[in-house]
């Protein structure tokens, strides 16, 4: 069965299909970047339901969207569900992690602690809607490094690594990604669900 991906961003595009083919679904899953909607939901779940929701009726497929970003606990939260324009509309990714490494200059905050955040939604039509979210906690580095993955990876320390060696996800292969971040835990929550289909 063909599902569509409803996305402008071709890194979400390339994580996802590899996830996908990984997970050897019975399902082929097709990019799919139709007329963009307006975002102007208030929540990961909210924006990713309105992708999916706008791909499903363009297309008559089951839709998958995913809705992510960074959020900094000593922000509140933030940027959140606006990660992806922090510094402005063009969606720029270096002024968009430069423009959060100077607010938390600003700020005194030892521990930087941060996650990403992924939900996707997936809508089937004429039978429902499912979201699913994962989480990947971590910290803010002080100056980026690596030029892997994309958007905040050369700025996010995940946990879990071993003391005095710990990297950005910027250093991270994308095998390594793959099997660790806030994508691929929304991605298992998925996998039965699309299956399923
Ligand atoms: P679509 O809406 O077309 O899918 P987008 O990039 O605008 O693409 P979002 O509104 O969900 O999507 O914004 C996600 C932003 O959060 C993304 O542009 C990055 O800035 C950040 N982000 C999300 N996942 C990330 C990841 O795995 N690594 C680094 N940054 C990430």
């Amino acid at each position: 069965r063909r599902v569509v991906l409803a996305t402008h961003n071709a890194h979400k595009v390339e994580e996802l299909q590899r996830m996908a083919t990984a997970a050897r679904l019975p399902v082929e899953i097709v990019a799919y970047d139709g007329p963009e909607p307006v975002e102007d939901g208030v929540s990961f779940a909210q924006n990713a339901l309105i992708k999916a929701r706008a791909a499903a009726i363009h297309t008559g497929l089951p839709a998958v969207a995913d809705d992510s970003g960074i959020c900094v606990d000593v922000l509140g939260g933030s940027p959140g569900i606006f990660s992806a324009y922090w510094a402005g509309q063009r969606k720029d990714a270096v002024a968009n992690l430069e423009l959060l490494l100077d607010q938390l200059a600003d700020i005194r905050d030892p521990h930087r602690a941060a996650q990403f955040v992924s939900t996707i939604a997936l809508v089937v039509p004429g039978e429902g809607e499912h979201t699913v979210e994962g989480r990947w906690p971590g910290r803010l580095a002080l100056a980026p490094a690596g030029a892997g993955g994309f958007g905040y990876d050369p700025i996010f320390i995940p946990d879990g690594q071993r003391p005095g060696a710990e990297r950005t996800v910027g250093e991270w292969s994308p095998a390594e990604k793959d099997a660790a971040s806030h994508r691929a835990r929304a991605f298992d929550a998925l996998v039965p669900l699309l299956a399923a289909l």
